[in-house]
């Protein structure tokens, strides 16, 4: 048997980050690790969502007021059991939980780490075949090691985040995570069951071609982002033709496609969401780190999406993502109107 031995998995690549680091512990590498297991679980069910059972709603709604798939909950329990068995985290805010929780036994309140998670952002796509993700944050908690995590752990601003990421349930299945030193994505290898180095040191170009929102909502966004959308569509050929509009309804393969091949994604506030729809803690804030991270920007209109302090876990924000110059340009016009 030929084996290729340039592949290199998540698990070689952690450790091999960690040797730049002698002082690093190893807790960070267990907690991606756990979240790579569950992530593979939570394939493999995404996979059989046609299926079995597991498909459909599970007649609950979220803190949120959403319905609860099936899946949602599965993903939510797994990633939970799953951290709360590794050594490196001392509790999880969740989407799907109104409120922390907080391991507390002898082994997690030594933890260093924290995590916030939206489980499978996406969920309504689930019964129709479109690709869903989970994403996750991770804060150094501020609490004193040997205690059980409190909200204070949870409610630090994105510019503290330690590392973030996100894996996306796709036409193939990958994990792409930041961390201070470089974005990259891990692609799973279905046939070893390994996330496998597949795109080092992701860079989002700097201008693309793609711009990403809900166009239903158009005349529920403010006047400048309006104009904006308006010359995203009315671009000619001396600046680069008009772009090209593709919204899946799925954050995490809309920003995931626009972190390679450059484009813009936003989610403003609308007349129906003052506040926004998206989720400050485990949705914008570990996207917005990503980006950074690989040469874009993400604002919430006028604010950095990372200094923005916060004030509850489930924090609604508006969203504005992406390859940088397009970000200058948006900028450009959402200021016109201020
Ligand atoms: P969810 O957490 O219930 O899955 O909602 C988040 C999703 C994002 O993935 C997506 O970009 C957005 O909601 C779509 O919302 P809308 O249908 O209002 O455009």
């Amino acid at each position: 048997m030929n084996i290729n031995r340039k592949v290199q998995t998540l698990d070689e690549f952690t450790i091999q980050q960690r040797r730049d680091f002698p002082q690093a512990t190893g807790e960070l590498s267990m907690l991606l690790k756990d979240i790579a297991l569950a992530a593979k679980r939570v394939n493999v069910e995404v996979n059989k969502a046609g299926l079995v059972d597991i498909l459909g709603d599970a007649g609950e709604v979220n803190v949120q007021g959403e319905d609860v798939k099936k899946l949602d909950i599965f993903a939510n329990n797994l990633f939970i059991g799953v951290t709360r068995h590794g050594v490196s985290c001392a509790g999880v805010g969740s989407e799907e939980n109104d409120d922390i929780v907080v391991f507390d036994d002898p082994l997690s309140n030594n933890s260093k780490y924290v995590m916030l998670m939206d489980p499978l952002d996406g969920s309504g796509n689930i019964d129709v075949n479109v690709s869903i993700g989970t994403i996750f944050s991770i804060y150094r908690r501020v609490s004193e090691k040997g205690t059980p995590a409190t909200i204070e752990d949870f409610l630090q601003p994105g510019n503290k985040q330690i590392a973030a990421g996100y894996i996306v349930y796709g036409s193939s299945t990958m994990l792409v995570y930041a961390t201070r030193i470089s974005v990259n994505g891990f692609t799973l290898d279905q046939t070893i069951g390994e996330f496998t180095l597949s795109h080092p040191d992701i860079r989002c170009p700097e201008e693309g071609k793609i711009y990403s929102v809900n166009h239903g909502n158009f005349w529920q966004f403010d006047e400048g982002i309006r104009k904006y959308i308006n010359i995203c569509q009315k671009k000619d050929k001396s600046n680069g033709g008009p772009y090209n509009q593709r919204y899946i309804g799925s954050m995490i393969a809309d920003v995931h496609r626009n972190l390679i091949k450059g484009g813009i994604f936003m989610y403003p506030t609308t007349s129906d969401k003052p506040k926004g729809k998206l989720r400050l803690l485990y949705e914008c804030n570990p996207l917005a780190y990503i980006i950074e991270k690989a040469g874009g920007k993400a604002t919430n209109g006028t604010e950095r999406i990372l200094d923005i302090q916060p004030t509850e876990l489930h924090q609604r924000s508006s969203l504005f993502i992406g390859s940088m110059k397009m970000m200058d340009e948006l900028e450009s016009y959402t200021r016109k109107v201020e």
